[in-house]
């Protein structure tokens, strides 16, 4: 393991204080490395060796080097005006920021700003969070709304180490992070990493299933059939797992899982077509599976709960009402 405190000296010197060890940094945020090896090892233990040791085994991967080794930077977390050359990226839908609960009152009021720093820093999961903001005393996390931040002219660089930042996030987009979102965002994760598998829907089943109480489950299962970016056979795994739920006497939300699941799967002219959704509606809604007249996606109920989630449905055959 390198040295831990040359490692902070180092991370000091190329985003804060150059002029400790008497360097400069180039406009990009790129110092000499033999200057800066010279200079940090007055004071602390460094060889040129050691230091590729410590650029290669940080555990953020804090710096870089350019290509022949000459040079060197931190890829994020400047308190000096450099360009580190970031570019603009479309971020995922939704980021945290991790903060001390005593700059909750501040930061409801302002939003946050990056203060001593470039940036306010993000990161695309809850864990992270948690640590950075841990680092602040009892650690407060916030929900960043990125995608809409995104769609109404904010720009958001990742850094080579992952590090999602953006100029400043106005209190609008801002939501503090209650558990229940937590938990079930954690699913989400979970069951993603399952998608990749073959015989997904019975690994989800058996693992997934049995692990988290049916409430969690089911907000995972619903964030999940809310957002485009699955696949349908995706899709069509939440109508097992929610299918295994049902038989299992689980409180389903009858009208959002049957709306979600035909909106995602069903169809209209032919509302048996899936099996798994027919029988989940059959069920849920004690329905005579082979003999109904029912169809989820004429059930005015069940368009104004999908209505209510922003998912309007005016499929080719209504289309004369759009
Ligand atoms: C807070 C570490 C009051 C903000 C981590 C944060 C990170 C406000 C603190 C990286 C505020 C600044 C950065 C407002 C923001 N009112 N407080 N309006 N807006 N704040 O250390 O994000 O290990 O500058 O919430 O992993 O904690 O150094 O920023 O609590 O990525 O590589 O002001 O530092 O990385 O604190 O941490 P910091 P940060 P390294």
């Amino acid at each position: 393991m390198s040295d831990n405190s040359t490692s902070k000296f180092i991370s000091l010197i190329l985003r804060h204080k150059p002029e400790t060890i008497g360097i400069t940094l180039d406009e990009h945020g790129w110092a000499n490395v033999d200057e800066l090896i010279e200079g940090v090892s007055k004071t602390h233990p460094l060889t040129r060796e050691s230091l590729e040791e410590i650029v290669r085994t940080d555990e953020k991967q804090r710096y870089s080097f350019n290509e022949d080794h000459s040079l060197i930077r931190a890829n994020q977390g400047h308190s000096i005006p450099v360009d580190v050359e970031l570019e603009k990226v479309k971020p995922p839908k939704y980021l945290y920021h991790g903060t001390g609960a005593k700059f909750t009152s501040s930061i409801d009021q302002q939003g946050l700003i990056p203060k001593s720093r470039l940036y306010v820093h993000l990161s695309s999961d809850y864990e992270t969070a948690v640590k950075v903001g841990s680092r602040h005393g009892k650690p407060v996390v916030y929900l960043v709304n990125a995608e809409q931040m995104e769609t109404e002219g904010y720009a958001f660089y990742c850094s080579v180490n992952g590090v999602w930042l953006t100029k400043r996030v106005p209190v609008k987009y801002l939501k503090q992070v209650d558990v229940t979102f937590v938990e079930s965002s954690k699913i989400v994760s979970e069951l993603k990493a399952v998608f990749e598998k073959e015989d997904a829907a019975e690994i989800a089943e058996e693992t997934i299933l049995p692990k988290h109480k049916w409430q969690d489950l089911q907000q995972a299962l619903f964030s999940i059939l809310q957002d485009d970016a699955f696949s349908e056979n995706d899709y069509q795994i939440m109508a097992e797992i929610i299918w295994s739920a049902v038989l299992a006497g689980e409180k389903v939300d009858t009208e959002t899982a049957i709306g979600l699941l035909y909106y995602r799967l069903g169809n209209e002219n032919d509302p048996y077509g899936n099996n798994t959704i027919w029988s989940i509606a059959a069920r849920l809604k004690d329905l005579d599976y082979a003999n109904s007249e029912y169809n989820p996606l004429r059930d005015p109920v069940i368009l104004k709960r999908l209505a209510s989630l922003g998912i309007h449905i005016s499929k080719n055959v209504n289309s004369s009402e759009a």
